[in-house]
């Protein structure tokens, strides 16, 4: 299987999130995906190639211009007010404050266009996140040259990134952004599949009113879990995507014999749903030593799990998303990887 990567990835590192009431070393670091390709060249996986360059156009198909134009120039006026730490937002419009005003002021900013503090932009965040999306579209342009299945090794990741949001470690969707360029090169169908400990709500909403595009989601339950506000198992999608977005909330704990059950009704629908293409949003926090994650999955499960995978038959782009236990995060997520070449053969 082909790997894409690019270095940039390293000019996006946060120096520190709130997590439990205090300011920590960021969890989403370049290690991650160091640690990643280490084990995709340890295992021999494949050739390794560089994105290329697709420009700014796919990107608008499905995030809002004005919020691009935000992340190009956040840090540029982030550090022309004088400040020199990491920027993040302090205020959100909640219920009934105005979001029809878009603030001047990049504190303002900031707050309208985040769903959250984990979020920091960097003085090298844009171009990360810009070469992020192109390793995903690289990866959408190998399956459509046919290729039955490519690895684009992402970061920072982009399930949580919304149209006009970013939120959770994401600034643009790489998935949403893939799956787009996929229906504009001709697949009529593409589905997600979304293996992050974690629901991924701006790949949800995206594509919430479609009938093209399939999400289903597997998740912990956001009734204790994070992001909270999305993931429940009652949002099917609306509108003519109504009966095109299936979550499988799971409780905190979850072993593999019962995330096995989520995952094969998920692929029930998958193959339902009978798509051209498959996007997997491959996060590996579902790991039982994740640092900021509680489900239990172990290292042998990760194969079992593409096997799950593969055995759709379908042409599968792996888009690279979460997974905090360094160590170990190149074994699981290259696992998957192993797993669905050898349902595949
Ligand atoms: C990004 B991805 C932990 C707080 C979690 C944000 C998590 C973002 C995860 N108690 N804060 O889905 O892996
Ligand atoms: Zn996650």
């Amino acid at each position: 299987m082909l790997t894409i990567y690019s270095d940039s990835h390293r000019l996006h590192h946060g120096q520190a999130e709130l997590i439990d009431g205090e300011m920590r070393p960021c969890f989403e670091m370049p290690s991650r995906a160091d640690m990643v390709l280490a084990r995709v060249q340890a295992v021999g996986l494949g050739e390794v190639r560089p994105p290329q360059a697709f420009g700014l156009e796919p990107v608008l198909r499905v995030h809002d211009a004005g919020f691009v134009q935000f992340l190009q120039s956040a840090w540029q006026r982030w550090s022309a007010a004088g400040r020199s730490h990491d920027a993040l937002p302090l205020v959100w419009p909640v219920r009934r404050l105005r979001t029809d005003r878009i603030p001047q002021d990049i504190d303002g900013l900031l707050g309208y266009y985040a769903m959250d503090a984990g979020v920091p932009i960097t003085a090298g965040t844009w171009e990360a996140v810009w070469q992020s999306a192109q390793v995903a579209m690289t990866g959408a342009q190998l399956l459509q040259q046919g290729e039955r299945a490519a690895f684009a090794l992402c970061r920072p990741p982009g399930h949580h990134a919304a149209r006009d949001y970013m939120g959770g470690y994401c600034y643009l969707n790489n998935a949403a952004i893939a799956v787009q360029m996929l229906r504009d090169q001709g697949a009529e169908r593409v589905a997600v599949l979304d293996v992050d400990y974690h629901h991924g709500n701006g790949t949800q909403d995206i594509f919430y009113r479609r009938n093209d595009v399939l999400v289903a989601s597997i998740h912990g339950d956001p009734r204790v879990e994070y992001p909270y506000f999305l993931g429940y198992a009652d949002e099917i999608g609306a509108g003519e995507g109504e009966g095109y977005n299936a979550n499988f909330p799971l409780p905190h704990g979850t072993v593999w014999a019962a995330y096995q059950q989520a995952l094969q009704a998920a692929c029930e629908r998958v193959r339902q749903f009978a798509p051209d293409a498959l996007v997997v949003s491959l996060g590996v926090d579902t790991y039982q030593e994740d640092p900021i994650s509680q489900f239990k999955l172990s290292s042998p499960d990760y194969l079992r799990m593409g096997e799950h995978i593969g055995g759709l038959g379908c042409p599968t782009l792996f888009v690279m998303e979460g997974g905090y236990a360094v160590e170990e995060i190149g074994i699981n997520a290259v696992n998957v990887l192993q797993g669905f070449e050898s349902a595949q053969a």
